[in-house]
């Protein structure tokens, strides 16, 4: 089966506070399915795209259920797989009037039994776009070498493809993380990374500097961003700034993500570079404007997001 974007990564169920802002003194939770690579599928799929999404998914009830949300998003979970270990989980305060604490309930779950041989040519082939993060790399050894062999095999076969760094400091140490993804962040269409992960992967955060680097390693569009600050940004050699639309964020959590989906969503849709990062984020203020992180992601048709939505956030900047 052919789609636009084939992903794949850990899905977990959030568990948000629902009484407190504390995990300490809570007593009741909500949950939603999230997960950095699940989040780009949303936004594709959001945005009017076919949109693939592969993981190994827990037996167990939360996995169903986290299955049932990604699909009712039109993604095609058709691939994923279940396996008997236990679907992972996060834990978190709304961080309203408090700081996010996060904590994960991640290690040795379903997902980080993803390994290569998970992923057959066809599913790379069968896309026109193959998203991957830093997180897969994160949870295990076979997770970073399914990272590589994507993203190598990618590559080779001549399909577009995008690496989020995203480095995630309570799974591993930023020396192990440099080891993993430094070799992983080249020959890839988009590269996305904030100040701190590129100060990790590339030992500075001057970005001119080391967003041509990145181009020089055959990443053709390279992405520093900074929140809802100015975004750095260059393409074959070409370094520029992009100012994202100002929003009063309720919950940055998943806007990342949200402006990888609707970046490479614009770009799938035949939009030029700066227009499609323009596109990306729109959709990553929108969701920081909005709590969770799928309550903001846009609506749109071929990959490119609704001219009123784009509209109403144009004119409040
Ligand atoms: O980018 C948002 C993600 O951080 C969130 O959904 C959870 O994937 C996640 C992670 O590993 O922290």
């Amino acid at each position: 089966m052919s789609t636009d974007l084939f992903t794949f990564g850990e899905a977990l169920s959030v568990f948000i506070t629902a009484d407190t802002e504390s995990v300490l003194t809570a007593k009741d939770y909500r949950r939603v399915t999230a997960g950095a690579e699940v989040n780009v599928s949303v936004a594709v799929s959001r945005l009017g795209l076919k949109s693939q999404y592969f993981t190994r998914m827990g037996t167990d009830q939360l996995g169903s259920a986290m299955i049932k949300d990604i699909e009712d998003e039109g993604v095609d979970v058709s691939l994923i797989k279940r396996v008997p270990q236990f679907s992972a989980a996060m834990v978190r305060n709304p961080g309203q009037s408090a700081p996010v604490e996060i904590s994960y309930l991640r290690k040795g779950s379903a997902a980080s039994t993803i390994e290569p041989a998970d992923i057959l040519d066809s599913y790379i082939s069968g896309a026109r776009w193959v998203h991957t993060t830093g997180i897969t790399c994160a949870i295990s050894q076979t997770g970073a070498a399914a990272v590589k062999h994507v993203l190598e095999k990618a590559a080779s076969l001549g399909i577009k493809s995008s690496f989020d760094l995203n480095l995630r400091r309570k799974l591993w140490s930023e020396d192990e993380a440099r080891k993993v993804l430094s070799p992983l962040a080249k020959n890839v269409e988009l590269l996305i990374g904030g100040e701190d992960e590129y100060q990790v992967v590339f030992g500075s955060t001057e970005a001119k500097k080391v967003l041509v680097q990145a181009n020089d390693l055959g990443c053709k569009i390279a992405v520093m961003t900074k929140g809802d600050q100015v975004m750095r940004f260059s393409i074959d050699g070409q370094y520029q700034e992009l100012t994202p639309p100002k929003v009063v964020t309720v919950d940055p959590v998943g806007s990342g993500d949200a402006f990888t989906g609707g970046t490479i969503a614009g770009l799938l849709s035949g939009m030029q570079p700066n227009q499609a990062l323009e596109q990306g984020s729109i959709c990553g203020a929108l969701v920081a404007s909005m709590f969770g992180d799928w309550t903001g992601i846009p609506t749109g048709v071929s990959g490119v997001i609704d001219k009123d939505i784009a509209q109403s956030i144009r004119g409040r900047s």
